[in-house]
């Protein structure tokens, strides 16, 4: 078979550089944190990492509000500090994704603020629209269509300087970009060439189906979307059904316009392949366009959300099996399969599926072929953590109220890493977290985890480790085992290499299994990993007729 480019098997880790950790006391995470903290990715085995914004914002959105994309946020340090992460990234091997957030900026961005006073050059660089007189009100207008932004209430803000409205599809703070404006456009391109420049190798591109709206018609009017029927709440997010403002067709020519412009930095740098994951919710055959057209190449990476969207822990084996087939099989041919466990916009996965099930997940994830994603934490086994009223932060909760916030509060996801059973974890010396720290950080966290043998943080660390090291992880043909409702069967096997199976059994009741009735080339097996609830041990050799699963439990032989 013919070798793999690095993207293609590795396993990407995602830090929320804010909660990762602090190196100054100040309660919030920032840059010589990670940089500190690199050698534990190497430690865990990661060598790919996506950090998501670390630029110059007013916060509103924790950093997906950026007021300036050519520099650093101060809490987080400066251009300096940055230099110094990718010098010790790369040093020690680990390659450096950003988020790139392209749909909007800062409204305190100058870019925003110059086209609130229309400065030359800047007029049509955010979507500005004069809405409608008021018959009921002479003082007042009404905005120009019915949308709503995903932080709840209209997707229009009216800007008294400029009398007129801007178009914001998250919080009133992050104005939409213009895509429709050629200067908007290259812009974009020059703050990837910035970074391509200062040595990282590829951005997760933020948002993506956001990017454009349909343009106003020949009167400049634009179409108010129709309604979904599921809430009579005019100001959600759900009221509408977004056809006009999601997946536009201008938006996938514009992945391929940056797949282009990332693969040409590197026709005239030299240097690895820098790689594009695109973040997008889209119905599945438009995900599958991300890719590429057969004519344009577009993201490597077109995240498949659908282990946090179709699953939880109630799936059953087969629901499992669906999930995995329908990508492989909606996947264009030539690319590659990508999976993603978690990120900060989700409920953490140990309290998506039980914690019961961390193991599991990331033994199921690392044996998947193809890329696979973690989010922070994920290797610990950190859970949801409950934020009062009075602590929450994420602008997406705030906007609702004390009754509802906690079904659209992300806070529960974002709380500090846990490192040790010190003084806020071992995440800051400060005296004050930005989101408090999760009440079991005492028994979950990565020192006391380091220490057990069978320890999630082990059991991904060795998941992790024959990921990189076995070609059969890398390259093995992948089969999927039907065994029954209860019990996964994976096989990855590589001619002339080892054969691996993995058998995890999610449901609640004990198993006994027989894998010479699936497979009868099977001799004896020997366990390679077992989660952390198993009674087998690494060496354990155990044979094919009868493989007993508790709940929960998952072996690699
Ligand atoms: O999220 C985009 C997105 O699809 C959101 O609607 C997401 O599904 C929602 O937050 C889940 O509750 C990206 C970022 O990942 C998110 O953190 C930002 O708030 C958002 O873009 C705006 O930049």
């Amino acid at each position: 078979t013919q070798s793999k480019d690095w993207w293609q098997t590795a396993s990407i880790y995602q830090i929320y550089p804010r909660s990762f950790k602090d190196s100054d006391g100040d309660g919030i995470g920032d840059l010589k944190g990670i940089t500190q903290m690199l050698p534990y990715l190497k430690e865990i085995g990661v060598d790919v990492t996506w950090l998501s914004p670390i630029f110059k914002s007013p916060m509103a959105d924790f950093g997906y509000d950026i007021s300036d994309f050519y520099d650093i946020q101060p809490e987080y340090g400066t251009l300096k500090d940055f230099d110094e992460l990718i010098a010790t990234a790369k040093q020690i091997g680990v390659k450096v994704l950003l988020d790139l957030v392209p749909n909007h900026s800062s409204d305190e961005n100058e870019w925003f603020i110059k086209s609130v006073n229309k400065e030359k050059g800047y007029e049509d660089y955010y979507i500005w629209h004069p809405g409608y007189p008021d018959p009921k009100n002479a003082t007042n207008r009404l905005p120009p269509s019915n949308w709503v932004s995903n932080f709840r209430f209209s997707a229009w803000t009216w800007r008294e300087e400029r009398q007129e409205f801007y178009l914001h599809q998250f919080h009133y703070k992050q104005p939409d970009l213009n895509y429709r404006n050629p200067a908007v456009v290259q812009q974009m391109k020059d703050v990837i060439t910035f970074w391509l420049k200062r040595g990282i190798d590829g951005f997760r591109i933020d948002t993506v189906p956001s990017l454009f709206e349909i343009a106003p018609d020949n009167n400049g009017n634009y179409k108010d979307e129709p309604l979904t029927g599921e809430t009579d709440d005019p100001d959600d997010y759900n009221y509408l059904k977004h056809i006009y403002t999601m997946d536009q067709p201008e938006t996938i020519d514009m992945v391929y316009q940056w797949r282009t412009h990332v693969d040409q930095f590197k026709k005239e740098n030299g240097g690895d392949t820098r790689i594009l994951l695109t973040e997008s919710y889209s119905p599945l055959n438009v995900v599958m366009q991300y890719y590429g057209n057969g004519t344009n190449n577009g993201s490597h990476v077109p995240f498949n959300f659908h282990l946090i969207t179709e699953l939880n822990g109630t799936s059953r084996a087969p629901d499992f099996e669906n999930v995995v087939n329908t990508w492989i099989n909606a996947m264009p041919a030539g690319s590659t399969a990508n999976w993603v466990l978690g990120n900060h916009d989700q409920r953490r996965v140990a309290s998506r599926y039980g914690v019961e099930k961390i193991d599991l997940l990331n033994m199921l994830l690392m044996i998947l072929p193809g890329v696979a994603v973690n989010y922070n934490g994920e290797e610990i086994g950190m859970t949801d953590v409950w934020i009062s009223w009075e602590d929450t932060v994420d602008p997406q909760a705030c906007n609702t109220d004390p009754e509802h916030y906690q079904s659209h509060s992300r806070d529960v996801a974002r709380t500090p890493f846990q490192w040790s059973d010190q003084k806020n974890a071992g995440f800051s010396t400060g005296s004050h977290t930005w989101l408090p720290v999760g009440p079991n950080y005492k028994d979950v966290n990565v020192e006391t985890e380091r220490l057990y043998v069978r320890s999630h943080l082990n059991t991904y660390k060795r998941a992790k480790q024959l990921r990189r090291f076995s070609k059969t992880f890398q390259d093995g043909d992948f089969k999927i085992l039907a065994i029954n409702e209860d019990v996964i069967g994976i096989r990855r096997s590589l001619q002339d290499d080892n054969t691996f199976v993995m058998v995890a059994n999610v449901g609640s009741k004990l198993e006994r299994i027989n894998l010479l009735a699936l497979e009868d080339s099977l001799n004896l097996m020997e366990v390679v990993l077992s989660t952390d609830n198993s009674p087998r041990r690494i060496g354990d050799v155990i044979h094919p007729l009868e493989v007993i699963l508790l709940p929960n439990e998952a072996l690699y032989l």
